[in-house]
């Protein structure tokens, strides 16, 4: 909200008062009453995120047979208009064999948000991860060739693909295949993929594959760290290579699990600028604000103990680290909302702050392995969503919802 305007265009202090109090109202606490804001929204307990951003893009929220069965339920269909399958639909898990295929998760997750006229990302068709170990293996156990790797690329593709066309409306087609490092000639993750395939064929290959199989599926390129500088012209660079070569895509998934002041405004406005230049679309397939910080950072409040050696490198969640993450959720969203007309979708990365992945990574809630007797133990915690444990609205939702 913009106070200053507000308060020129106020005739009196009063109203400028009032004004004032309602709005930081909404932003302090969960309305219990609909009421209307002084600037567009409609506070509604009965809306969901889905319905605020209606005339923006679609909300979704990665899903897992535990959130399909479980309390999550209700609130996925409350709050999003759009899934994504968290791990089953995912190379390894859905195709473990060469004549296997787990189709069961995937198509109870197809089924659910089909029958609740929910959305579907799928996730995904070519990764170096959650791979299926069969595919880098010669029929007598040698390391398999390129021709037949990029053949099992495609009948897997084509098996996946087709079966839910017209059911998902958008696919990652490639995940993660630009590398981390700083050195700008090494573009590409050195995977299985590449060295079987001596370059980065794979990735122009897999999305040929994906739009033969499903024309009408809109096509993604998703990576994480995609504001950082050196990782933003790696994948600039992998994009306009593409869209040179006439590959069909049609944008970008920033997976977006950020950090409390990571990405900066001006990073993730430069992100946004580089790829729409190139004429394509962005989602933000992964969106969770982790409250976990690096090893050596100070926790916000904390004094570094003599030495400068942290004795507890995270405090939990503080109401100094509660307004940081806000404030970051507010920030993304008022951009997301500026380039609403390149946005097709922000999803999150998991329902509630009760389970993320981030919570076990790194060693889980009871601290790595480093935590002993004479060690505190370390807060492991990453509340990086908009609800909290109990699956009630966070402050940081409502700064979100109120534009
Ligand atoms: O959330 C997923 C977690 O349950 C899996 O164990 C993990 C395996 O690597 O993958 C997680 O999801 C990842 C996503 O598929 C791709 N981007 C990074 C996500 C978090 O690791």
């Amino acid at each position: 909200m913009d106070f200053s305007t507000v308060a020129k265009k106020a005739s009196s202090g009063l109203l400028f008062l009032t004004i004032a109090l309602m709005a930081l109202s909404f932003v302090q606490c969960t309305p219990k009453h609909q009421v209307t804001s002084s600037t567009t929204t409609l506070i509604n307990p009965d809306k969901g995120l889905k319905d605020y951003y209606r005339d923006y893009f679609p909300i979704g929220v990665a899903v897992s047979m535990a959130s399909l069965h479980g309390p999550d339920s209700a609130l996925i269909v409350k709050e999003f208009n759009s899934v994504t399958p968290e791990n089953d639909m995912k190379m390894g898990p859905i195709h473990p064999s060469e004549n296997v295929y787990n189709w069961k998760n995937a198509d109870e997750i197809v089924d659910f948000a089909t029958s609740h006229h929910i959305k579907i990302r799928g996730h995904n068709l070519c990764w170096h991860n959650q791979e299926a170990a069969w595919m880098f293996k010669g029929p007598n156990g040698e390391p398999v060739t390129k021709e037949l790797l990029l053949q099992r690329l495609k009948n897997h593709i084509f098996t996946v693909a087709g079966r839910y066309k017209g059911k998902i409306y958008a696919w990652d087609v490639v995940n993660e295949a630009v590398d981390d490092g700083d050195d700008t000639t090494q573009i590409y993750r050195k995977s299985n993929w590449y060295k079987i395939c001596n370059g980065p064929d794979f990735i122009e290959a897999a999305f040929r594959y994906a739009h033969e199989a499903d024309p009408d599926a809109k096509l993604y390129y998703n990576d994480y760290n995609s504001e950082h500088p050196v990782k933003r012209e790696k994948i600039y660079k992998l994009l306009k290579k593409l869209i040179e070569d006439h590959v069909p895509i049609d944008g970008v998934g920033m997976q977006a699990h950020w950090k409390l002041n990571d990405p900066s405004p001006n990073d993730l406005r430069k992100a946004l600028d580089e790829v729409t230049s190139l004429g394509l679309k962005v989602q933000f397939t992964e969106m969770d604000i982790t409250i976990r910080l690096p090893k050596s950072t100070p926790a916000p409040g904390t004094a570094p103990a003599a030495g400068g050696a942290m004795p507890t490198p995270e405090a939990g969640y503080t109401p100094e680290v509660e307004a940081k993450q806000i404030a970051q959720y507010k920030m993304a969203f008022d951009i997301f909302r500026q380039y609403r007309h390149f946005i097709t979708n922000v999803t999150f990365w998991n329902v509630s702050d009760r389970s993320s992945w981030l919570d076990w990574r790194g060693g889980g809630l009871t601290g790595g392995a480093a935590a002993g007797v004479n060690t505190p133990r370390e807060v492991r915690k990453a509340y990086p969503l908009l609800f909290d444990e109990n699956r009630q609205r966070k402050k940081a939702y409502w700064s979100v919802v109120n534009f």
